[in-house]
């Protein structure tokens, strides 16, 4: 099987599911992506077992588990807590490289930077840094709103907001889809991902005009200003079409981000796969297309040697599942 599923997370070995998913979270979100991965990857081989892992000689042999991760799977078994999450969440250094990572727009070399220069708290980056991105000012205006969960019950909600005014006010002929962890079914979303086409349309100015309109329209008066501030908003000159900002349901609720992408109707199906993830499935599934000499990628499958179109016409998933040869997956399933 390409990815039996981890939802074992309350089976035989949740305690080391639970401090390897704090670890993966926290390489994670300072950029360390070869450590998130391996994790995810421990996780995924952990998690389909039916019977209590307890030694490092039994958890060597286990496939994405080396020596450090067997040596921590003993230690958890034995002292229930794990030294190096503990450390990490205690280093000065790590931690505030974390907080500041946290404001949208910064990454790890901005992080270092400030933190070489003195800087420990966001007060500090406010007051000293003059050279802020507009998106990063934005980052800390909405640092507390932006690195806040979003219940699902909240997201439905924007989604039914954003269709309504796509479908009345600007083109009945859109088809909207909620992307992202909500499509997963997951119960708190990091954020509001909407995916956007037109039935049989494949005309990219036709579909910028129709992504500006629809931006406007949540921006106006009239929907209260709905969207509060734009951090990307890509045309027709770009890879893909884009707006990326932030978003309010109503005067008590939080500022939320939210994403939309815009497609051509012939790359909704490679486009689905791509928004719905999670990050772990694609790069699996675009593995399992690299093997058979494809490229899988937000708009397509390719050959790889020739660079052209496997399918002419790919507006679902199922299509792109069969060409791969594997067995189509539910969102649901996609959690890895
Ligand atoms: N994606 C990806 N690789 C990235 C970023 C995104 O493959 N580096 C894809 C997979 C993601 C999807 O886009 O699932 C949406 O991206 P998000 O960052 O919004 O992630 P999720 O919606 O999965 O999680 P969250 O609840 O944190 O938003
Ligand atoms: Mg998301
Ligand atoms: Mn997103």
């Amino acid at each position: 099987d390409y990815m039996a599923v981890s939802k074992n997370v309350s089976g035989p070995n949740k305690e080391i599911i639970f401090f390897f998913n704090k670890m993966a979270n926290e390489y994670k979100q300072v950029g360390e992506s070869y450590k998130y991965v391996n994790y995810r990857k421990a996780i995924n081989t952990i998690s389909k077992l039916d019977y209590p892992l307890k030694t490092y000689d039994e958890a060597i042999k286990l496939p994405n588990i080396g020596k450090s991760l067997a040596l921590k799977i003993e230690e958890i078994n034995k002292t229930h807590k794990l030294s190096k999450l503990f450390f990490l969440q205690n280093d000065i250094k790590y931690s505030t490289l974390n907080k500041f990572m946290k404001i949208y727009s910064v990454g790890p070399t901005i992080a270092k930077n400030w933190y070489d220069r003195g800087y420990r708290t966001i007060e500090d980056i406010e007051k000293k840094v003059d050279n802020l991105t507009s998106n990063q000012k934005l980052g800390i205006k909405y640092y507390n709103d932006w690195n806040s969960k979003i219940p699902r019950e909240e997201v439905t909600q924007h989604y039914e907001f954003v269709k309504n005014i796509a479908l009345k006010e600007v083109d009945s002929k859109l088809e909207i889809f909620i992307m992202g962890s909500y499509r997963r079914g997951l119960p708190e979303c990091g954020d509001i991902d909407i995916l956007i086409t037109k039935k049989n349309c494949n005309d990219k100015s036709e579909l910028a005009a129709i992504l500006s309109k629809l931006i406007s329209r949540l921006k106006s008066k009239d929907h209260n200003n709905y969207i509060q501030c734009s951090l990307i908003h890509s045309g027709i000159n770009s890879k893909s079409l884009k707006f990326y900002g932030g978003c309010l349901i109503n005067e008590n609720s939080k500022c939320r981000r939210i994403d939309f992408l815009m497609v051509p109707y012939e790359e909704l199906g490679a486009s689905l796969i791509y928004f719905t993830g999670n990050d772990i499935f694609n790069r699996i599934i675009r593995t399992i297309a690299i093997k058979k000499g494809l490229n899988l990628s937000n708009i397509g499958l390719t050959f790889k040697k020739t660079g052209e179109k496997c399918i002419e016409n790919s507006h679902d998933e199922k299509t792109i599942f069969d060409y791969l040869g594997i067995k189509y997956r539910n969102p649901e399933d996609r959690n890895i």
